[in-house]
């Protein structure tokens, strides 16, 4: 039997606003607001908590080690890390910006650490997951070396699971995870995955254009690159492009706009560039039992879609066969966004308060990354990475022991707020028995 786990990012104690995302209007609003650490990672934990009582798989990812000093040495800082922290945090040039992008929490959003392919839909049979490489936003860059030691940590039996290597190179195999890829799948028939994208690096341009106001994260060529490395069927592998004034709206990735699961994908009509051929093409694939429920712009502006995030909910398939919806209190108050929800083909749909997270663009679908495994492949896993009450716990007293309620990019610079995240990410290592995966264990 093959079960989904939703492996949600554990929000780490430096979780702030520093308005990195150019093209993510959440994270442009709210830039030097101060953040709450103690209560981002709460609402995350508690999110886990409740899909776990829904019966739906639940595990958990580390955050990353922040400030990421590795790479402030690598961009000329040198000393003790005390002096390294001081001199990033007063740079003649640039002031504190490089010590902003090297202190990101983004690694919470898990959807963006990988593409997965279950072992059902790969060639060889065994679990395929790509790292990506993030290579659109520096912040996010620094995720990938460390999401591949996890993955690897966790997922480290080679009879069943692969863990490859980021995509190589700069801007050209620009590559977002799983926040551009879908699956789908029907009762007796193999999955169908999209893999979407924004740009293309070579070749031909796109017969809709590109995004103007705002950059196309990922492109054409890596999401071809993923599908080859994941084995899929390529008869069962399309390759939507995000429509460009779905990005130019703020629609950075395809979850901020849509959301798959089994055999319902509910979409604004903004999302994909060719919304028609899309379908028309999964009908063909999926029979007529797939169905699509899509908002247009009368229904559901983009601008609301952006900032309420009704696409960027979790559609979760309980024990009985139907589905749920876990969606971000923001869509409880947009009407319309409300509205779509509650008119969707599903049996109940349910609001988290994840405003921490929100505030930097990332919703439910944002926290966790999808990753299909068979009750061998779970038994697999030595990591203790999978939900129970006890994890749960042990991991809200972590959080509640180290984190800090109010953070701001002045305390950046603060070189106990390094200590205690060292402190609290060594701890977390034997939480989760993941062994040593970051630069200062090693
Ligand atoms: O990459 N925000 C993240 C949000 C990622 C959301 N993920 C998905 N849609 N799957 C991003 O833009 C903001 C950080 C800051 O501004 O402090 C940030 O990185």
């Amino acid at each position: 039997m093959a079960r989904e786990y939703n492996f949600d990012g554990l929000v780490g104690p430096t979780h702030n606003y520093a308005g990195l995302s150019f093209g993510n209007v959440a994270s442009q609003e709210h830039a030097g607001q101060p953040a709450d650490p103690r209560a981002a990672a709460l609402q995350g934990l508690a999110k886990m908590r409740f899909v776990a009582s829904l019966a739906v798989g639940q595990a958990v990812l580390p955050p990353h080690e922040r400030p990421s000093l590795r790479t402030l040495r690598r961009l000329g800082f040198r000393g003790s890390d005390e002096e390294v922290i001081a001199r990033a945090a007063a740079d003649p040039e640039l002031r504190d910006h490089l010590l902003r992008i090297s202190s990101s929490a983004a690694a919470m959003w898990t959807a963006n650490a990988a593409t997965c392919v279950p072992g059902t839909d790969a060639e060889d049979g065994r679990l395929h997951l790509m790292p990506a490489n993030l290579t659109a936003m520096f912040h996010r860059s620094l995720e990938a070396e460390t999401t591949a030691r996890v993955l690897r940590a966790i997922f480290a039996d080679p009879r069943r699971f692969e863990v490859h290597d980021p995509l190589p190179g700069g801007t050209h195999f620009a590559d977002e995870g799983a926040a551009n890829h879908t699956r789908l799948l029907v009762p007796g028939r193999p999955a169908v995955h999209l893999f979407a994208w924004g740009r293309v690096a070579f070749g031909e341009q796109p017969r809709a254009g590109e995004s103007q106001r705002y950059p196309a994260r990922q492109t054409r060529e890596a999401s071809h690159a993923l599908a080859r490395l994941g084995q899929v069927d390529p008869a069962r592998a399309l390759f939507p492009q995000q429509h460009p004034e779905g990005i130019d709206a703020g629609a950075f990735h395809t979850d901020v706009v849509a959301v798959g699961n089994g055999h319902l994908l509910l979409l604004h009509e903004k999302a994909f560039a060719e919304t028609d051929a899309l379908l028309k093409k999964l009908r063909e694939l999926l029979s007529d039992q797939f169905i699509a429920k899509v908002a247009t712009e009368a229904q559901l502006p983009l601008a609301s879609a952006v900032a309420a995030y009704p696409f960027n909910s979790q559609l979760l398939t309980l024990p009985d066969g139907s589905m749920t919806i876990v969606a971000p209190v923001e869509s409880r108050e947009d009407p319309r966004a409300r509205s779509f929800l509650e008119s969707a083909p599903v049996a109940s749909v349910h609001y988290l308060d994840l405003r921490e997270s929100m505030q930097n663009g990332g919703g439910p679908a944002c926290l966790r990354q999808r990753i299909v495994l068979s009750d061998e492949e779970r038994a697999a896993v030595g990591a203790r990475v999978f939900w129970d009450e006890e994890l749960g716990a042990e991991l809200e007293r972590w959080v509640q022991r180290h984190y800090r309620d109010r953070l701001t990019g002045k305390d950046l610079a603060d070189v106990r707020l390094w200590r205690e995240t060292l402190a609290a990410l060594d701890e977390l290592t034997r939480i989760l028995r993941l062994g040593s995966v970051y630069d200062f264990q090693r």
